[in-house]
């Protein structure tokens, strides 16, 4: 057995419990031992922290500039190994999963800069002789609990802006994928934090999860994950009347119009809905189609997908990698015997797969003949399943797309000025994209959705100092 991997806690690694990280690919696979926090340890996680933070809250912008500039360099140089190690233990294909390594590299990178540019505002008060000063300081401790679909990019969109505004961290991982999130942290740790500023503790939710969410000490919880998860960390929140980011489901619809270019929907579809395995929360699940190019739409999408290549992660021509774990794959095949029995038709896909080694492998399913009514159109599935609802106009899409208990992202394939303009302004999301696919986000600009997808400020960009600062207005008399 390899040397299992610590938590970090005040500085130092501490030992404990270890749970194997299985690669999904192949399942004989283990790609690592990590170390359990217990309850106590996370505990000590959390006063390691409020310790650290008085110290910390007072860094210099350039001190907070060279630790995540450091880490942004030693991400990027090592993105190779990283994102190897990403596929290894999620699933993605390598080229998604260095893809995402340079994304947490860039956002390192782009909080490193925010740091040089903290700034506040100056301005005379409505009172003879007095002056206003509105200024942005760090809450105190945050809490991360990250999810295991990107294990490596969610962690950055939240430590990188964490540290950047001066807070002190636990982070948890997902117990499923720790290995990523234990990398970024002993990078963190060697570029030079303080001891306790970042603490690391991975392990259960019911464990580790539950400490850090109980604890008045933990000013600010940031969370991606599911939706009755999220219900739960609200209620706890506003009873401790503590600041709370939650980035949970989607339903995403993408509407497929007749004047749409069928090439550039189909690509889009295929990506937003079965890339990294269906399993973002930016996922497109809900694909509208006009019935003037439906059946066109889905002879090319059912084309595209007969040569989709389904297998191991770390292959070179492998395309979609495997579902993450065997438990995930039991609810994709779930959905598909419900989609059935509601009388959805399958024209593609679905099946399990076998490939060389013992792995989740899973055809992508596509049905048709769907309505908005069933299950499978209104809960989320988190894997590579779409369902297709036809509809007579734009207006018949509009209204599908929006009726949904989520709100993260909204896409339309169309070559229509006056259709696009009236979609941005009226799709229910957090996000609309034109002709792009629904997953897939730039790093730099806001983050997040409405209604049961999100709540509490965005995430990313310079909007992420809405949860990691609080704002203070001074008076003086001068
Ligand atoms: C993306 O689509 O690029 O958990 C990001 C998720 C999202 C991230 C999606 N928070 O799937």
């Amino acid at each position: 057995m390899s040397e299992p991997k610590l938590n970090l806690v005040g500085g130092d690694w501490v030992a404990g419990d270890t749970a194997p990280n299985i690669n999904p690919s192949d399942t004989s696979d283990i790609v690592g031992h990590y170390a359990r926090a217990s309850a106590a340890q996370t505990q000590d996680a959390i006063d390691a922290a409020k310790a650290a933070f008085p110290a910390w809250s007072r860094s210099t912008p350039l001190e907070r500039h060279a630790v995540l500039r450091a880490a942004a360099d030693e991400i990027l140089a090592r993105k190779d190994e990283l994102g190897r190690l990403l596929s290894r233990e999620e699933g993605k294909t390598l080229a998604e999963g260095v893809g995402e390594t340079v994304r947490a590299a860039q956002i390192f990178d782009f909080f490193a800069g925010e740091a040089l540019r903290l700034t506040g505002e100056v301005l005379p008060s409505i009172r003879p002789g007095v002056g206003v000063e509105i200024t942005r300081e760090p809450v105190g401790v945050v809490g991360v609990i990250t999810p295991w679909n990107f294990p490596i990019a969610i962690p950055a969109w939240k430590l990188a802006p964490a540290l950047c505004y001066g807070n002190t961290v636990v982070f948890k991982p997902a117990d499923l994928v720790p290995g990523c999130g234990w990398a970024l942290v002993d990078i963190l740790h060697r570029a030079g934090l303080p001891e306790g500023v970042v603490n690391l503790v991975m392990g259960r939710g019911s464990v580790v999860g539950q400490t850090i969410v109980d604890s008045p000490d933990v000013s600010a919880l940031t969370f991606t994950g599911s939706v009755p998860t999220g219900a739960v960390l609200a209620a706890k929140s506003a009873e401790l009347m503590r600041k709370v980011q939650l980035e949970m489901g989607g339903k995403n619809p993408f509407v497929v119009l007749a004047d749409a270019d069928l090439d550039v929907a189909v690509d889009c579809v295929i990506n937003g809905a079965f890339f990294s395995t269906g399993q973002r929360c930016t996922a497109s699940s809900r694909i509208i189609v006009e019935d003037a190019v439906h059946d066109a739409f889905l002879d090319k999408m059912t084309a595209r997908m007969a040569d989709l290549r389904v297998g191991d992660a770390l292959a070179p021509d492998t395309q979609i990698g495997p579902v993450v774990d065997e438990s995930q794959l039991a609810q994709n095949e779930k959905y598909i015997e419900i989609g059935k029995a509601e009388g959805a038709r399958l024209v593609a896909g679905g099946n399990r797969v076998s490939r060389e080694t013992e792995g989740y492998f899973q055809m992508p399913a596509l049905f048709a003949d769907c309505t908005n009514q069933m299950r499978i159109a209104r809960e989320e599935i988190f894997g590579p399943v779409a369902s297709v609802i036809a509809v007579r106009d734009y207006d018949e899409a509009l209204a599908v797309a929006n009726d949904t208990d989520f709100g993260l992202s909204a896409g339309i394939a169309t070559t229509s000025l006056k259709h696009a303009t009236h979609f941005k302004r009226n799709a229910e999301a957090g996000m609309v994209m034109v002709n792009l696919p629904t997953a897939g986000v730039d790093f730099h600009v806001p983050f997040g959705g409405r209604k049961a997808s999100s709540h509490g400020p965005r995430e990313q960009g310079r909007y992420a100092a809405e949860f990691f600062t609080t704002v203070k207005t001074a008076y003086t008399l001068a």
